[in-house]
């Protein structure tokens, strides 16, 4: 059965691959599963049949068959786990992987969304250069400790998982600060997670999507 994910009809990031919707292509690609994408607008995503698939009415949602699902996690979750590739067989190295998922999403997302929101609704306000550095420096402190942890590994533990998936789309949101080349391991490891082939496929195709809805 072809699963079909929504997406933004017009991305805001103008087909960057930054919204959430990038994440779950990539792991589609990265298993090999064909699936369907429905898009749309902002007004759509707020009406009661999205709102049904997403009680938030947000983007990306799942559905295959009689299973919808919402919040990027569980879905490259769900898929990690009904395909091979994204997961190790080893129960140990498959509870760690599940745990740097969890790291991407719960402790390294929230401080890059929290400066990215501030640049985005706060410029005008007289505090915001002072909060923006304070915002910037809780970046740092994660991309300080998670560059010790990756040292000059390929991937955050053994073989590419949906942990890493999950963490260089995370860091990727970083893209135009500046901040993510003071870190020369962090910035390969993204660029390693970047020349997947399945990440080409799964970016190639969003990009598709802003490119004719700029057109049309
Ligand atoms: N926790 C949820 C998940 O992981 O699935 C969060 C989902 C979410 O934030 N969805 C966003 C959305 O639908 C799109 S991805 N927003 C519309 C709304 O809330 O009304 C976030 C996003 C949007 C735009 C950019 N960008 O332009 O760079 C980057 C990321």
């Amino acid at each position: 059965m072809i699963p079909t994910i929504t997406a933004f009809e017009r991305s805001p990031d103008r087909g960057k691959g930054l919204a959430r919707d990038m994440r779950v292509r990539w792991a589609l690609e990265e298993v090999g599963q064909p699936y369907d994408v429905r898009l749309l607008s902002f007004s759509e995503m707020k009406e009661p049949a999205h709102r049904a698939l997403h009680p938030f009415g947000q983007i990306p949602t799942y559905e295959e068959g009689n299973l919808a699902l919402f919040e990027s996690g569980a879905i490259v979750f769900h898929i990690a786990e009904r395909h091979a590739g994204l997961l190790p067989h080893d129960a140990n190295a498959r509870a760690r992987a599940v745990a740097w998922m969890f790291a991407a999403l719960n402790t390294v997302e929230p401080p890059i969304v929290d400066r990215e929101i501030a640049t985005l609704m706060e410029r005008d306000k007289s505090w915001y250069e002072e909060r923006l550095a304070i915002l910037e420096d809780r970046v740092r402190s994660r991309l300080d400790e998670l560059s010790s942890r990756l040292g000059d590994a390929d991937w955050l533990d053994g073989a590419f998982s949906a942990g890493d998936l999950l963490m260089v789309t995370v860091l990727r949101r970083l893209n135009g600060s500046g901040i993510l080349q003071e870190y020369p391991k962090l910035s390969a490891y993204v660029a390693r997670g970047e020349a997947r082939p399945a990440y080409k496929r799964a970016f190639d195709a969003q990009l598709a999507v802003f490119a004719a809805a700029s057109t049309g």
